[in-house]
């Protein structure tokens, strides 16, 4: 079975490792955002490529969820004690190699997406990692700060500002311009499913749709779509999602997230069993749904809702 995966960073990544488990004769192709990207220190940083890159390699710090498991920050002391900012985003050594193998292989001319199968030759993530394009794509928030509307690169307003500010707009800079990724038309053209793990529907999964061609691609795929709610009992299960989900004036519930999505993409919805209320309202807008528990709380749960929306993809396409 060719399934798709369209993921962000930590959400994604887990559900993949519970996927992989659940399923694991089949070939799976990740679409991975890549408008979480930002360059520092002159370097190039794929938050989401790697989170999904080092979970399924093994070499994720398992409690942060993103960042290299035993790391250390010498580099990072060293730039502060140059004044070399920003000291917010955490770079710890051994992901620094990460940024500079990714950032040569730029600067000699190698596309994204073929530097992300290069540096997966190190990690054998067993799944085919394809960031959604290979143009510069960087998602920035339009904030109120001291009465002034500015634009801030996404990771300072995730990061540094913690979403303590309402997001008045979320931009995904560049990407009306850019093309999908080579392999990630011809992937979804040749899915039998389409998975939107319990990502971030705005600033993950709605950046890997605001490429042009990737909606309408999986919307012609003619293969059932099925996405996993990632809010729970009406606040996101892990993040900020809600502050991102405002600014495109979705509240933050389960249904209103499957009504974002919509009928036109969307087969299947799965929502956790608390919000078991939600049902009837997905079922009435056109999309099949479930309640079936969401939380990933270790490898056997999350390959269980993985199973859960296999099965649900099965139903939809009887
Ligand atoms: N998240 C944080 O909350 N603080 C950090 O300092 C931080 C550093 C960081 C470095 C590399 C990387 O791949 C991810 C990092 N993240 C950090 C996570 C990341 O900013 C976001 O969680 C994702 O972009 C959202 O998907």
């Amino acid at each position: 079975m060719r399934i798709v995966v369209l993921a962000g960073g930590i959400g994604g990544a887990r559900f993949l490792r519970g996927l992989k488990s659940a399923a694991p004769d089949a070939d799976i192709t990740v679409i991975g955002n890549t408008g979480d990207d930002i360059h520092l220190f002159g370097l190039k940083v794929c938050p989401d490529l790697d989170t999904v890159m080092y979970t399924l390699g093994g070499g994720i710090n398992e409690e942060q969820g993103w960042g290299r498991a035993d790391e250390t920050f010498q580099v990072k002391g060293e730039l502060a004690a140059y004044g070399v900012g920003p000291e917010w985003f955490g770079l710890g050594d051994r992901d620094f190699a990460t940024h500079i193998v990714r950032t040569q292989m730029l600067g000699a001319g190698y596309p994204l997406s073929a530097v992300t199968e290069a540096l997966c030759e190190r990690w054998q993530p067993g799944v085919r990692l394809l960031p959604m394009s290979d143009d510069r794509i960087e998602t920035h928030v339009a904030v109120d700060v001291d009465g002034e509307r500015k634009a801030v690169h996404f990771q300072e307003y995730w990061v540094k500002m913690r979403a303590s500010v309402d997001a008045q707009a979320v931009v995904p800079v560049g990407a009306e311009q850019a093309k999908p990724a080579p392999g990630v038309l011809e992937a979804i053209g040749s899915a039998d499913v389409i998975l939107f793990p319990p990502s971030n529907p705005v600033v993950s999964v709605g950046t890997i749709l605001a490429v042009p061609g990737i909606r309408e691609a999986i919307a012609d795929a003619g293969v059932p779509v099925v996405g996993l709610s990632p809010i729970v009992g009406d606040a996101p299960v892990r993040g900020m999602a809600d502050k991102v989900l405002a600014a495109v004036g979705v509240e933050s519930t389960a249904a209103a997230v499957a009504l974002h999505y919509g009928s036109g993409l969307l087969d299947g919805w799965l929502v956790d069993t608390v919000d078991a209320g939600a049902v009837d309202e997905v079922e009435s807008a056109g999309v099949r749904c479930r309640a079936v528990p969401l939380m990933m709380t270790d490898l056997e749960a999350t390959a269980t809702m993985a199973r859960e929306a296999l099965a649900l993809a099965e139903e939809v396409r009887a």
